[in-house]
Parts: structure tokens; sequence; C-alpha cells
């Protein structure tokens, strides 16, 4: 049903018949019909995206929504294809996470041109006119990038240095990357024991980090890396198998941090094979769920929503495993 006859009925509902169906301030309840959200997600590259597309599915199952969902194998082409998609569709609002930073703008001044409002979630994008999106709902990536160099300072306060570290970043393009890189580098380079010696990135998966770790070990020899700083934690584990191979003992020949804090980096804590792990949290259904609500019923929502998270040790993983949600 297109938006302008969706309309009509809409305030012919709410003139003749008063409220149709539960009461609200909102006019939602004239409509009386489900909220139509195309959502397009990144792909399904690690423990986090697991949970944040098992948060987001949930949240949206609610009647009060008919969810269109669409898995991009991390592919802008993909997302670009799912958005077209949503827009001939008509859809009531577009909710997505973009697997890198740029090339968004052409698209979103598609939806624009539909009067589709289009929501952010997790990763944010670079355009040229931020009217062409309502909000971005995520993590501060630089804070998470300064915390785990924040963690490492403090680690390595018994060290004179030097502390040669490897860094293994997520996609190439996207904002967690750009970010998180940008967050550690502000921090640690305000320490002269610290340099990064090498820097590839594992695309937030297990078997690209465990690939790249192997091409660190090769170049930098079994002695020549005192740290591995992973954005992500499914790359620090894919690492944590090539550092085991190579028979040295990951979380003392090598320090690991790491960033988003799901239960495989809890376990490898617990193990004594990875030393920290910023949390990023991923479950945002329930607030997306209500940032569409608003939009669908022309509320104002902040332009920029940040997730509170934490930092978790090894000395803490036992006990906070049980609680981990994702
Ligand atoms: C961060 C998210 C990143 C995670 C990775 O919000 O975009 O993508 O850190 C995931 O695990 O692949």
């Amino acid at each position: 049903m297109n938006k302008g006859f969706k309309l009509a009925a809409a305030v012919l509902c709410a003139t003749v018949l008063g409220a149709c169906g539960k009461g609200g301030a909102d006019g939602q309840a004239a409509k009386n019909e489900a909220i139509t959200v195309g959502f397009s997600q990144v792909g399904a590259e690690s423990e986090w995206r697991t949970a944040n597309t098992r948060s987001v599915k949930e949240a949206l199952a609610a009647p009060e929504f008919n969810l269109k969902f669409s898995d991009a194998q991390q592919k802008q082409e993909n997302q670009i294809k799912a958005l077209r998609s949503f827009i001939a569709q008509g859809v009531d609002v577009i909710a997505f996470s973009p697997v890198v930073e740029s090339g968004w703008e052409t698209v979103l001044r598609e939806a624009k041109a539909a009067n589709i409002p289009v929501v952010l979630t997790d990763r944010g994008v670079d355009v040229s006119d931020d009217s062409l999106f309502v909000t971005l709902i995520g993590s501060d990536f630089v804070e998470e990038g300064r915390r785990a160099a924040r963690w490492l300072i403090d680690d390595s306060k018994d060290s004179t240095g030097p502390v040669r570290i490897v860094e293994l970043q997520g996609t190439v393009g996207s904002a967690p990357a750009i970010d998180r890189m940008a967050g550690f580098k502000e921090v640690i380079g305000q320490d002269p024991r610290f340099s990064i010696v090498r820097s590839q990135s594992g695309d937030f998966t297990r078997a690209k980090g465990k690939e790249v770790m192997e091409a660190f070990l090769k170049a930098e020899g079994r002695d020549g890396i005192d740290v591995l700083f992973a954005h992500n934690d499914d790359m620090a584990i894919g690492a944590i198998q090539a550092i085991e191979e190579a028979g040295l003992k990951p979380g003392e020949d090598i320090r690991i941090v790491s960033i988003d804090g799901v239960r495989g980096a809890f376990e490898a804590m617990k193990a004594g094979k990875l030393n920290a792990t910023v949390e990023c949290n991923p479950l945002l259904g329930q607030q997306l769920a209500q940032i569409i609500r608003d939009v669908h019923a022309g509320r104002p929502v902040p332009k920029r929503v940040v997730v509170e998270e934490g930092v978790f040790t090894r000395e803490q993983a036992a006990t906070e495993l049980p609680n981990r949600k994702y």
C-alpha cells in the first residue's frame, strides 16, 4: 500500500472511527498497521555480528513491525541493491549497518527522494549532507581504541620498552577500523616505549586473523612481537591459533588486547590466552525498535545515540562469563 493512500486511510480511520486499535497520542494507532522496516545487515562475519543480527530480529519480530531483512555478505554492492529494493517496495523505514563509510550518497538521496527515513545502526557513513540519515545508533569506536591503548599502557607499567605492537585491522574503509586505529594511536603515540611495527586488515574474521598473524610472525620472527592489538575478538581468536602453532604462548609471550567482548573472548581470557577485551555492545535491537517507532510517528530523535560499554581483563573473565548476554 503506497504511503499517500496509507495516510488518507489513516486520517479517515482516525476521523470517522476514532482511534483505530490501541490508543496513543502518536497517531500510530490510527494507522493500525505494522511499520514495514527494510534492514540491510553487513553480513555474518563475526560472533559480534551474529549477536547483533539476533538482537535486531528479536526486537523487530514484534507484531507492530513487518521486517524485511537482507544479509550483504560484507559486500557494499549487495547493501546498495537491498536499499534500492526497499525503496522500490515503499517500506516505511530503512535501517542498515554500512559495511564501509563511503559510497552511500547516491542511494541515500534516492531514499530521501522517496520520503523514506534512514536509520544507521552500528557503523556510520561519510556523506556531505547529514540530512540523508535521521540518526546513528552505535558505539564510539575512537573511544574503544583509546581504551585498548590505555589498558596496554597500564599493563606495561613495569616495562621500560621497547614494546613492539602488531595490529590486526578490521574491514578496510569501515568506521570501526578507521576509528579504532585512530583512538589507539592517539593514546599509544604519547608514550615512546610503544611502536606499531606491522598493521594489516584481517577483515574482522577468525580465518583472516589467523592468516595475517602467521604472516606477522614470519616477518618479525618468534621474538619480534610483544603485543597484538586486534580490532575485534574474532581476529584475535584466529591469531591465538597462529601464535600457538608457532610454539608461543598467547597472553604471555605475546600479550593480546582486542575489542567486542564476545563470549569467545571471555573463554580465551579464562584460558589465559587473551589479556583484555574492550566491550562493543551489539545488543542494539530494542533501542533501534524505539527509534523506528519515534521516526515513524514523526517524533524527534537525537542525531547520535551512543551505547554505554566497559573493558574486561582476564582476571575478571571467570566471574563475568556467566553474565555475558552475547
Ligand atoms: C562494531 C562492528 C564490528 C565488530 C566486528 O560495531 O561494526 O563489526 O567489532 C564486526 O566484530 O564484524
